[in-house]
């Protein structure tokens, strides 16, 4: 008994040896059908802000993102390219790890779904299920166009006829197999009861509970026989399995679940919280939880809807066509300036329009004026008046106070912004701080008090104070707008930047001496 708890408290609790605190959070893996757009960045960047920030807070965090390869779309379009499923996915996906990269994003494994430990998953996951009885054989009834060999529901017809030509469609069925959601539903609504917190929003968990839930859910097509670019049955080769039981179980299979080696499994999972668009909440907190419920697997910690970046009303999508190349945002004005914008413009969990105007008036406001006014002017004082070494003599005067009291407070604010994930309320606040130190350079003048000499000891506590408010700041600040923290950390030279280092004020060490300041935004134009 002794023995066994030393080892849990040792092992588990912190004993040095191994990380006790873990973090899992995913993004949904994206449609390889075209080339991504900023709806798809905006996620990416949202979770790569949040796995930086429970990194810092020392977490050891797995961050996972990929994409979803399969089914008739992918199918159709790599015939219409004349290529083959494979190498159009292929293409997609190496510009999509590109834009990973031009946008800092850090993540731990980029899943795909034609993974081979993916496949073989999927493959043991729709057995195991079949075997047990959640998965039958049914037949799948359907409107089908033949020009465009593709199934619709009555739903997705526009005036009678087929969404994507306009055409005539026919009823007909294929044998599938289907899922037993209906089974699981009790257990579902009793799921939801005791965990409040499992779907946020609020107003998407009762979206659920009042359009799918109430009615009764019906069991999901998980196999189809018209199309060949999918996951094969293994017991019966003319199906393969229909995307969503395919996608979701991404989340685990790159954990390493039913492989030989689920060590990252065992660590990970429950996730922390999947991070999903609003309009594929449903898939997340219905089907999802209803396969682990029936593979014995506890289910995500959180789903969080979030949503839409909209342009003129309309969600911005591959299919409208208005998914401008995010590269030429991060061309024109920096890619700290994208991802502020995307982090701090939109509400988490409201739509949001995405205008250039209003990227180009937050870069402006926020970054320019505020956060590269203040290190700017700050550092290029420090370097005029005491050739850019550090001293703090503490001549102190009670308007310092609030300064460094609101820089302090930041870190609990911060963290539990983060914790909430207003990631763009977490942003606000540190700006304000910021704001404030930029007001306590009008007010405190320090380049009147440059002009006598026995006011020198007061302007090196002042300067120090601004410096210790941008050392603090610039520590959260890695997680957003990571490439602009490190050239502020290369300015101030000092080795203090780790999280814990914020709850104290003063720790900037004395007698360092400053690097050169350096630009770090440009004013834009509004064109
Ligand atoms: O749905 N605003 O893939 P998908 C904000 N493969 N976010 C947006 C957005 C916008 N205008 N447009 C896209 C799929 N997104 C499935 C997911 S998961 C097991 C399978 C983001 O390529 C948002 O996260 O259509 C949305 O949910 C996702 O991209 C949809 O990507």
């Amino acid at each position: 008994m002794y023995c066994s708890s030393f080892i849990y408290e040792f092992f588990y609790l912190g004993g040095g040896f191994m990380k006790d605190k873990t973090y899992y959070i995913t993004t949904p893996i994206y449609y390889p059908s075209d080339n991504f757009h900023i709806g798809h960045c905006y996620t990416t960047i949202i979770c790569d802000a949040i796995a930086r920030f429970k990194r810092l807070q020392g977490y050891d965090v797995f961050y996972l993102t990929g994409t979803d390869e399969h089914g008739q779309k992918i199918q159709k379009k790599a015939e219409a390219a004349g290529v083959s499923p494979q190498e159009y996915v292929d293409k997609i996906v190496a510009n999509a790890k590109d834009l990973w990269k031009s946008l800092n994003i850090s993540y731990d494994k980029f899943i795909r779904t034609t993974d081979e430990e993916h496949i073989s998953c999927v493959q043991k996951i729709f057995k195991q299920l079949y075997d047990q009885g959640d998965i039958y054989k049914g037949e799948y009834k359907g409107l089908y166009c033949t020009p465009c060999e593709s199934f619709w529901t009555e739903s997705q017809l526009v005036d009678g006829k087929c969404p994507d030509c306009g055409r005539d469609v026919y009823e007909v069925s294929e044998e599938a197999y289907f899922l037993k959601l209906s089974k699981y539903q009790k257990r579902l609504e009793e799921y939801y009861d005791e965990n409040p917190d499992f779907i946020e929003p609020l107003s998407r968990k009762n979206e659920m509970i009042n359009n799918f839930l109430k009615p009764g859910l019906d069991d999901l097509c998980v196999s189809r026989t018209s199309f060949d670019w999918g996951i094969p049955v293994t017991f019966d080769e003319k199906h393969v399995v229909y995307v969503w039981l395919d996608a979701l179980s991404n989340y685990i299979s790159a954990l390493g679940y039913n492989s030989d080696d689920d060590s990252l499994f065992k660590k990970f999972w429950p996730a922390d919280v999947h991070v999903v668009g609003k309009e594929i909440v449903r898939f997340h907190v219905i089907i999802w939880p209803i396969i682990l419920m029936a593979l014995n697997i506890p289910l995500p910690k959180k789903v969080f809807g979030h949503g839409w970046l909209v342009i003129n009303g309309g969600k911005i999508s591959k299919s409208f066509g208005n998914g401008k190349d995010p590269r030429e945002f991060i061309n024109s004005y920096g890619v700290d300036a994208v991802r502020y914008y995307v982090l701090r413009e939109v509400p988490f969990g409201s739509d949001g329009a995405f205008t250039e105007e209003s990227l180009i008036n937050r870069t402006n406001a926020d970054l320019v004026n505020n956060l590269g006014n203040l290190v700017n002017r700050t550092i290029s004082m420090s370097k005029k008046y005491f050739d850019g070494i550090v001293t703090n003599p503490k001549v102190n005067e009670s308007i310092d106070d609030d300064l460094i009291s609101s820089c302090l407070q930041l870190h609990d604010i911060v963290c539990s912004k983060v914790d909430e994930l207003k990631v763009g309320e977490a942003l606000q606040e540190i700006f304000e701080v910021l704001k404030k130190a930029n007001k306590y350079i009008d007010d405190t003048t320090p380049w009147i008090l440059a002009k006598d000499e026995s006011s020198h000891d007061r302007l090196r506590t002042v300067l120090y104070n601004l410096l210790e408010v941008i050392r603090i700041t610039t520590i959260y600040l890695q997680a957003f707008i990571p490439n602009t923290a490190s050239k502020i950390f290369e300015q101030l030279n000092t080795k203090n930047t780790l999280f814990d280092q914020t709850i104290e004020f003063g720790l900037l060490e004395e007698n360092i001496v400053l690097n050169e300041p350096v630009h770090l935004f440009d004013r834009i134009d509004v064109k």
